[in-house]
């Protein structure tokens, strides 16, 4: 049985199997989580990205995590908020979706994710806070490999969001 907690911590600092990227379709790199991620894990980290040819968003890539305590990295290219009429809402719940099937591809146990597309993309994050528990919930309803998943928020009323929901 999945255990899903939230934290208000920098997703770079984290000890778990797979941290989640909340990337661009470039992969090489940004600002945000997406930078913190990089520079932590160090320069290696956009050598292998620059060999993936980017990624769609709503898709999802993994690369080894380096210089990070977690193992692994998955970069996900969450959608830009454009007003809520442009899919975003399933684009964003393929995102967590995606990034699952290749930690239970990769045997990874624990995965940590970002609060994808609320930062410089703009997604509004209560709502986003609720397709990220209601997707990954969804997915691991029946899973038997994946213990433990953190939703990993910077500032503190994502926090509140998360805890509220996760009760
Ligand atoms: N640990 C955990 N969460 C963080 C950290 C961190 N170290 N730093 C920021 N956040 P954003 P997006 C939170 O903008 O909206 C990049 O330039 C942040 O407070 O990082 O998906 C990429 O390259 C927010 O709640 O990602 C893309 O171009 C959340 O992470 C673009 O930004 C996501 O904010 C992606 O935009």
């Amino acid at each position: 049985m999945v255990q899903l907690s939230a934290i208000q911590a920098d997703i770079t600092s984290l000890d778990v199997d797979a941290i989640v990227n909340a990337a661009n379709n470039s992969l090489l790199g940004g600002g945000g989580v997406d930078g913190a991620i990089h520079r932590a894990a160090g320069p290696e980290l956009l050598a292998e990205c620059r060999t993936l040819g980017g990624c769609e968003t709503g898709e999802a890539k993994l690369t080894e995590g380096y210089s990070l305590p977690a193992k692994y990295v998955i970069h996900t290219v969450g959608p830009v908020w454009h007003g809520g009429n442009h899919n975003e809402e399933a684009l964003l719940a393929s995102c967590y979706r995606q990034s699952l099937m290749l930690a239970k591809q990769a045997g990874v146990k624990t995965v940590a994710f970002p609060c994808i597309s609320t930062g410089v993309y703009h997604f509004p994050k209560h709502l986003a806070a609720e397709i990220a528990v209601s997707t990954v919930k969804e997915v691991l309803s029946n899973d038997d490999q994946i213990e433990q998943i953190t939703f990993v928020c910077f500032g503190s009323d994502d926090y509140q969001t998360y805890i509220r929901l996760l009760e």
